[in-house]
């Protein structure tokens, strides 16, 4: 009986252990947050989905960026961009025209060259790899005249 006892503890330690072990390795091994954001949408709305994002510092982030409308949209964000440290912008899909880079404008010295603009064409994504550094309020949006006063806005909100 008491050597029953012993193997079925035994084996459910055992058990335990496997798991908390692919736990643990599971959380080191974990990517960048990924967060998705829409730029119009496939009926050509002007509008950004979600048009509010919350981030956290010192937190690494995919923020895929899609296009599904029929025009062209420049996602413009300066001061969110100086705002972080971007590893790498990845143009995973569809067409993007260009990526515009500010150095000096924000009149702030930016720890790497600050994204100023990323154009992206009808159908096109893109994937911003970044950690955020401040904290604060950014606002985003389509750089395109009217764009956004037809409510392409958003603002993005790193805590
Ligand atoms: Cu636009």
């Amino acid at each position: 009986m008491f050597k029953q006892l012993t193997i079925v503890i035994a084996a459910l330690c055992a058990s335990l252990a496997v798991p908390m072990g692919a736990q643990a390795a599971a959380t080191i091994e974990r990517g960048p947050i990924e967060v998705v954001l829409r730029f119009g949408s496939a009926t050509d709305g002007f509008e950004l989905s979600p048009n509010m994002l919350q981030l956290e510092t010192g937190k690494p982030y995919k923020l895929v960026i899609t296009n599904p409308s029929s025009t062209t949209h420049y996602i413009t964000a300066p001061e969110f961009a100086a705002a972080v440290s971007t590893r790498k912008v990845e143009i995973t899909g569809g067409n993007v025209e260009r990526k515009r880079f500010l150095r000096t404008k924000l009149g702030i010295a930016p720890r790497l060259p600050v994204i100023g603009e990323i154009e992206l064409r009808a159908g096109g994504k893109t994937e911003w790899y970044f950690t955020g550094n401040d904290a604060g309020r950014f606002p985003i949006e389509c750089g395109i005249p009217a764009h956004a006063q037809a409510g392409m806005v958003g603002m993005i909100i790193v805590d």
